[in-house]
């Protein structure tokens, strides 16, 4: 059976606006900083709310939208997954990471300390789902999902962003605390926890440089694109 077609809503835009576009959203993206320091206000639920259902619209592989946002505002749960991520981080400090791992990671200031998992307003963890249990019994098969939800979280982030929140993409490794402290049935495999908010105030962040365009644009076209 061939699933149903409808008109495509696109929109078209002057090559003027296109580059205005195109710079604002770029110079918006890069205000974005990971934020280690939370204020404790607390965030609105409905634009939570929004910025998942907008991770929602990512693109994935056979449209099976693998992901779960688990959404945690509770402090005894943050104290928990505070305490399992500040014990796999220990580890991860203290042995498992290499000298270079260490010292890549010394100009961030990062240590196995994570208060901001407790003081954060707001944690989304974002799950993978490997498989989909199927009602009748037996697993369906889900596509390219660490590409799919890697896609999500990345909508995710631009989302709470644009929306005016502060965010950190935080790998607490390995990570499978998580879905047994938030009770994740076992095809859903923690991707990433995002804690959300305010920034403290005075927070501040490592000075990073990024990237230039001829650094990271790898050119395979005539000097300009026919008009
Ligand atoms: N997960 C650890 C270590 C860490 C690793 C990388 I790669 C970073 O970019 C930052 C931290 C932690 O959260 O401290």
């Amino acid at each position: 059976m061939n699933a149903p077609f409808e008109s495509l809503d696109f929109r078209r835009f002057t090559e003027p606006e296109m580059l205005e576009r195109a710079r604002t959203f770029r110079a918006e993206c890069a205000r974005r900083r990971s934020v280690r320091q939370f204020a404790s206000d607390p965030v609105p639920l409905e634009v939570l709310e929004e910025c998942i259902r907008t991770a929602g619209t990512a693109p994935s592989g056979a449209h099976k939208q693998p992901w779960t946002f688990a959404l945690v505002a509770d402090k005894s749960l943050q104290r928990r997954i505070r305490a399992a991520a500040e014990e796999e981080e220990r580890e991860n400090y203290s042995g498992r990471m290499n000298e270079e791992w260490r010292r890549d990671l010394a100009p961030l200031g990062t240590d196995a300390n994570k208060p901001f998992l407790e003081l954060a307003p707001a944690l989304i963890v974002v799950f993978r789902q490997a498989w989909e249990d199927l009602p009748e019994g037996g697993r369906g098969q889900n596509y390219y999902t660490q590409e799919s939800v890697g896609i999500a979280s990345g909508f995710l982030l631009a989302a709470l962003h644009h929306a005016g929140l502060a965010t950190l993409t935080h790998t607490p490794s390995p990570m499978g605390f998580l879905a047994e402290l938030l009770g994740r049935p076992t095809n859903e495999k923690a991707f990433l926890l995002v804690p959300v908010g305010y920034p403290a105030p005075g927070c501040e962040v490592p000075r990073l440089e990024r990237k230039g365009l001829e650094q990271i644009l790898a050119r395979h076209h005539p000097p300009s694109l026919p008009a």
